[in-house]
């Protein structure tokens, strides 16, 4: 039996199978039927094919170190600059008038960033940078919306060596305030606001806010997004953003040499426990890896228009929008806004309008658009598409089929692509050119990639069995440790399915799957605290520790919940303090310490008061059974808790609220 805290969806592949169609067999970048086998008999050497497309300062000679176990490193005696290899490498190859970024702004601006034009602002951003003290390995913290200056901000830093840790813009100053702290960061790039729904968003209270709890002193740079609609004063330490490009107008900064294992970057996720986890990517096996799948899986050529519709806040805006593409040389599309502004069928007027040819988004969103019904895109011609992709959650098949028959014209491959923070890149999916497509299911590991499906005891399950989703080899992208500490990496990851002692290791993503008699893997859920709302990653314990710190809360245990269009929400479950009511104004304040501690999409969808919640008889919640309650699924035995008659009660508490 396995524990099982994400809810599963229908998860079940449809049955039905396709088959990549020939037309797209027939330009596909990877189409070779045997490639699975020759990556499998030529591992690790298999990588180099990743590597080969970057271009190297100095060429690698060993392809993996082992010897360190569960700290690998890839191409490791190499050296290269990722800021080199996503623009420097296309003007010297002739396409400097090549667009590298669209941008889709909130309010119907457009701007197209030529490589030419990326290259000029990225130098001299770096050069900026340089000059208000950067210096190589500084960490910089980028906490910016979906604004051109993200991308450019996190290129000027790759140019010059300093890792960037980018925090989503829709966190709180609190949570900015918790990273910048952990990686120690003084150093920062934010904007005066951003429109929401039309409205002005004060962003840089929020930074001003964080700042003011922390020791460090923090040098900070503003972009000005909303002009006269925001104004805003610099204070000490404060610089413009454009006043700055300006004075270095022209100049160059030199790509610092990075060797291969030298941090790229560090991005913050949610974890087991309440503290977030700095995971670590590597310059050269991250690239290397990102590359590789937008070449093999997402089928990127330099002549695509390809749009990633995730946030470059999360990890897959910065492998998918930002370095595994430019670093191709196609055309990214960036866009600002939301999928139903002004209206439901905003995202297929952009791929109309820009005859876009790739198209990748999360499960959430599929599940809006087949709520919202097909004709919003029907208004638009969608035929440039040639292949879609999914990421983020589960998919279960009649999302799948409908996003294949009505965004993708019925002959566009679906690719369902696996992959996590740690994993940098993605690990299992179809290859659009080679594998059949099952519908609900993610497909077989990537070429090279040792993804298995174990059960406690770490064997291999039998076909249509669930288990634990694990990863036995190493892989190029995968994170190299945990900013907080190597133990803790040890701890989160390899501790439960390795035997150190005979120096096997074997990877635990946290999620549990099932696989079948073809090696197809589904994903049900996560096993740990963590909960997948609309494809962010939100820790149960932040939740319940912002939910304990309101006055006259006694306790609180967060759950997902998945509503009727199958999206998870925040569900959750509180108890007061004998002499304090539950009314309204906790609920308000519960509500307060979330958006502040975390942000609004940590906002719960309910919160059920309860004289106590439910525990076992050593004193743990148990949380499996609220958030069946919270689901409306039959409940188990509830005669091992301490306090079985609660559950009637809580049950009719939900029924009222439901
Ligand atoms: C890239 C990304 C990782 C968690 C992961 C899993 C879930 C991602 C999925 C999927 C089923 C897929 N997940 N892709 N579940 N099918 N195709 O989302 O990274 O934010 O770190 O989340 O997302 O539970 O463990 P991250």
């Amino acid at each position: 039996m396995v524990e099982r805290n994400g809810r599963s969806q229908e998860t079940t592949p449809s049955g039905s199978t396709h088959s990549p169609p020939d037309s797209f067999v027939e330009q596909a970048n990877v189409a070779d039927p045997a490639i699975h086998e020759r990556f499998e008999t030529n591992w690790p050497d298999c990588w180099t094919r990743a590597a080969d497309l970057l271009s190297w300062d100095e060429p690698y000679d060993t392809v993996l170190e082992d010897d360190d176990a569960p700290f690998y490193r890839w191409f490791s005696d190499g050296r290269l600059n990722a800021a080199y290899n996503c623009l420097d490498r296309h003007l010297e190859s002739g396409r400097k008038n090549h667009a590298a970024i669209r941008w889709e702004g909130k309010q119907g601006e457009r701007r197209t960033y030529t490589y030419q034009d990326l290259y000029v602002e990225v130098n001299e951003f770096a050069a900026a940078l340089r000059d208000l003290g950067v210096e190589e390995d500084d960490v910089v913290t980028i906490y910016l919306p979906m604004i051109p200056e993200l991308p450019i901000a996190m290129l000027a830093c790759a140019r010059i060596g300093a890792p960037h840790s980018v925090v989503f813009a829709g966190l709180s100053a609190d949570a900015l305030a918790t990273r910048m702290d952990a990686a120690n960061s003084e150093f920062l790039i934010t904007c005066d606001g951003y429109y929401r729904r039309g409205d002005a968003f004060n962003q840089k209270s929020k930074a001003d806010n964080a700042r003011i709890g922390l020791e460090q002193d923090v040098r900070t740079v503003v972009v000005d997004r909303l002009g006269d609609d925001l104004p805003h004063v610099l204070g000490d330490d404060e610089w413009d953003y454009h006043e700055l490009c300006e004075e270095f107008a022209g100049e160059t900064v030199e790509p610092v040499s990075r060797d291969a294992e030298d941090m790229l970057f560090l991005m913050y996720t949610s974890g087991t426990t309440g503290e977030p986890k700095g995971v670590v990517h590597s310059t050269g096996g991250y690239l290397a890896h990102v590359a590789w799948t937008s070449h093999a899986v997402l089928d990127i050529k330099p002549d695509d228009t390809y749009w990633c519709a995730a946030d470059i806040g999360w990890i897959t805006g910065h492998s998918y929008i930002v370095y595994g593409p430019l670093a191709l040389g196609t055309t990214s599309v960036m866009y600002e806004g939301t999928p139903d502004y002004p209206d439901r069928d905003r995202l297929w007027e952009i791929v109309d309008r820009n005859a876009v040819d790739i198209f990748y988004t999360a499960p959430t969103a599929i599940r809006a658009f087949m709520k919202w019904g097909s004709d919003y895109p029907d208004r638009h011609d969608l035929s440039s598409l040639r292949l879609l992709g999914t990421v983020g959650e589960p998919i279960s098949p009649r999302p799948w089929n409908w996003y294949r028959e009505h965004i993708g014209g019925g002959d566009c491959p679906v690719v369902d692509t696996w992959w996590q923070t740690e994993t940098g890149a993605v690990t299992i999916s179809t290859l659009p050119g080679v594998d059949e497509m099952k519908p609900g299911s993610a497909g077989p590991p990537l070429p090279g990639v040792d993804a298995r499906v174990v059960d406690a005891q770490g064997d291999d399950v039998e076909p249509g069995e669930a288990g634990y989703l694990t990863i036995g080899r190493p892989w190029p992208g995968m994170a190299r440790t945990l900013y907080d500490g190597d133990e803790r990496f040890v701890t989160e990851y390899w501790r439960r399915f390795s035997d150190p002692d005979a120096d096997e290791w074997r990877y635990f993503s946290g999620d549990t799957a099932r696989i079948d008699e073809d090696g197809y893997i589904t994903v049900l859920g996560r096993v740990d605290d963590v909960i997948n709302v609309s494809g962010h990653r939100l820790g149960t314990m932040e939740i319940e520790g912002a939910i304990a710190d309101v006055d006259g809360v006694a306790e609180a245990a967060v759950v997902g919940r998945s509503n009727d269009a199958g999206n998870t929400e925040v569900y959750a479950y509180v108890s007061t303090e004998r002499e304090r009511e539950p009314d309204a104004a906790v609920r308000t304040a519960i509500l307060e310490s979330i958006e502040s501690a975390i942000g609004p999409i940590a906002r719960p969808a309910e919160v059920i008061f309860t004289p106590e919640l439910p525990k076992t008889r050593s004193g743990k919640i148990m949380r499996r059974l609220l958030e069946d309650v919270a689901n409306g699924e039959e409940l188990g035995d509830t005669s091992a808790l301490r306090n079985p008659e609660i559950v009637g009660e809580i049950q009719a508490e939900v029924g009222d609220g439901v």
